[in-house]
C-alpha cells in the first residue's frame, strides 16, 4: 500500500442522554424544512450563502476529488436569462414530455411551468457535478461517485441555509444544460440542480401533500 500521512483525529466525549437531545434537536429543525415556491425578494447576506457553500464542500465525497462548483447568481440579468431558459423546459414538460403518470404524480404539488422565483429570490446557487478533474481540477482526472458526492453536500448547503433562516427550493428543469452555457462551466461538468434560496414570501403556502412523511417505522429496518 503506498504511504500516506496521517493527522489525528477525535471528537469531544458526549453522553447518551446528551447525544440523544442533540440528535432530536437537529431533526426538530430539519423537519421545519419545507420546499419553498414563493419567495420575497428580501436580501440575504452573501456571508450566509459562503458559510453554506463551504458547508457543503466538507461533505464526504470520492477520492477527496470534491467534485462541485456552485455557480452563485445574484444578478438580475442572469436570473432572469436562467428563469427564461428554465420555464421554455418546464413548458415542454408540461406539455407533453412528462407522461400522464409523471403528471399526475406532480399534481398534489400543484406546479407548473410559471417559475417567477428564479428571478424573485436574491439567490440562484446553480450546482455542477464535476465528472473529471480532481483535486486539481484540471478536467481530465477521473471522479468518483460524484452524484453521491454531489447529492450529500447539496444536502448539507441546504441543511446550512435552513438554520440559517432561509427558505430553499431545489429546482431541476430538464434537460439543464443551458445552466452550463449560462454560468459559463466547461463541458465535463454537469449541471445538477438549482437550489433557490431566499426569504419566504408574505402568504407563501405549501403544498399539504408535503407534510405527508414515512414515518420511521416505514423508512428504516434494523437487522
Ligand atoms: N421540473 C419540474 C417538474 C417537477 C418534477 C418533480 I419529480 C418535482 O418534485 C417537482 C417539479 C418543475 O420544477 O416544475
Amino acid at each position: 500500500m503506498q504511504s500516506h500521512e496521517t493527522v489525528p483525529y477525535s471528537l469531544p466525549p458526549v453522553s447518551d442522554d446528551e447525544a440523544i437531545a442533540r440528535a432530536r434537536a437537529l431533526r426538530d429543525r430539519l423537519k421545519e424544512r419545507r420546499s419553498c415556491r414563493y419567495f420575497s425578494d428580501a436580501p440575504v447576506p452573501r456571508e450566509v450563502i459562503e458559510a453554506a457553500i463551504e458547508a457543503a464542500g466538507s461533505a464526504p465525497n470520492g477520492a477527496n476529488h470534491q467534485p462541485w462548483h456552485f455557480a452563485v447568481v445574484s444578478s438580475p440579468a442572469t436570473k432572469r436569462a436562467i428563469r427564461e431558459a428554465a420555464e421554455a423546459e418546464e413548458r415542454a414538460f408540461y406539455a407533453g414530455k412528462a407522461s400522464d403518470e409523471w403528471l399526475d404524480a406532480l399534481a398534489p404539488l400543484g406546479t407548473d411551468d410559471d417559475k417567477p422565483f428564479l428571478e424573485t429570490a436574491p439567490w440562484l446557487i446553480v450546482v455542477f457535478a464535476q465528472r473529471k478533474g480532481g483535486i486539481d481540477e484540471d478536467g481530465k482526472t477521473q471522479n468518483y461517485y460524484v452524484n453521491e458526492s454531489v447529492g450529500i453536500a447539496c444536502g448539507m448547503l441546504i441543511a446550512t441555509l435552513h438554520e440559517a433562516g432561509c427558505a430553499t427550493l431545489t429546482h431541476t428543469p430538464s434537460p439543464m444544460g443551458f445552466l452550463r452555457e449560462i454560468c459559463g462551466r466547461p463541458e465535463h461538468e454537469k449541471p445538477l440542480m438549482i437550489v433557490v434560496v431566499g426569504r419566504p414570501a408574505e402568504g407563501a403556502t405549501v403544498p399539504a401533500h408535503a407534510l405527508k412523511k414515512k414515518p420511521l417505522s416505514q423508512i428504516a429496518s434494523w437487522l
